[in-house]
């Protein structure tokens, strides 16, 4: 956790980066980490040092940056570039993180300089743009840049974690290979597909079967689910002694309450189901 990293007005230098790589530094990893209230969060380069790198390479991913409405006064803010920054660092990866700035910046990344080329922001979820300065160049996909202090468990706190309801984040991310797991650990994806932003979004709420029924030979039986979580179906001949075997696993969440079936179950004394949370 970065915190209060906030200079007053009146101070020579008034965006310190709380984590700054560069006088060609290279292959930076900056991952779930915390930021609340820091002038700026990362920095990977500063200075337009032709014909050298000021950073090269490197990732920053999975972090939660916040900013609490109202934190920099109007001139500061007027001055502000980014919060994720990489200036003259070619190949810098900033995918999946969470920027909530409030209006106190203008943009949630920012690539600078012409020497920067081949980066990328993917899967950013922020209430600012992502933005290309100076000439620079990088791929930006499937970023969602109209996030709202609504979709997160307690954005004051810098708690940027999805809510159930945030359904234009949750399973609407692209699958990137360099980013298999989030902000807690959670792997990825999780449910359908990734999740944009840092955050995987999990529950720990137990799906539940609301309805079960014989057609014909099969059995056909719903339950509960969350929309980014997975879920297996289980059966088992008593709830004693017998071993519970997998009849469906990974089903993705809907937020409804989809439909399962179990082929060929008559003939059996008896047969129990159960519904989980895939492990
Ligand atoms: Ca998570
Ligand atoms: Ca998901």
């Amino acid at each position: 956790m970065f915190k209060n990293l906030h200079n007053p007005d009146s101070a020579a230098y008034l965006w310190n980066p709380a984590v700054l790589f560069w006088n060609h530094s290279v292959n930076t990893l900056t991952e779930q980490n915390t930021f609340l209230n820091v002038d700026r969060a990362v920095a990977y380069g500063l200075q337009n040092t032709t014909p050298f790198f000021d950073h090269a390479g490197g990732v920053i991913r999975n972090n939660f940056v916040c900013l609490v409405p109202g934190l920099m006064s109007a001139s500061r803010s007027a001055g502000s570039d980014g919060s994720l920054i990489a200036w003259n660092s070619p190949g810098t990866q900033i995918d999946h993180n969470t920027v909530l700035l409030n209006g106190n910046e203008f943009y949630a990344v920012e690539f600078r300089f012409a020497t920067t080329t081949n980066g990328t922001a993917r899967n950013i979820l922020a209430d600012a743009p992502i933005h290309l300065r100076d000439s620079a160049t990088a791929t930006l996909n499937s970023n969602l840049v109209t996030a709202v202090p609504g979709m997160f468990v307690n954005p004051l706190a810098a708690d940027l974690h999805l809510l159930a309801s945030a359904t234009n984040a949750i399973d609407k991310g692209i699958t990137l290979s360099t980013v298999t797991n989030d902000f807690d650990g959670d792997r990825r994806p999780r449910g359908a597909s990734s999740d944009i932003g840092a955050d995987e979004f999990t529950t720990n709420a137990p799906p539940r079967i609301t309805n079960l029924r014989l057609s014909g030979s099969n059995c056909v039986l719903s339950f509960t689910t969350f929309l980014g979580e997975s879920y297996d179906i289980q059966r088992a001949a008593d709830t004693t002694g017998s071993t519970w075997s997998l009849v469906a696993n990974n089903l993705p969440g809907t937020g409804g309450d989809p439909q399962v079936t179990d082929t060929n179950v008559t003939g059996q004394p008896e047969r129990f189901y159960q519904a989980r949370l895939s492990p």
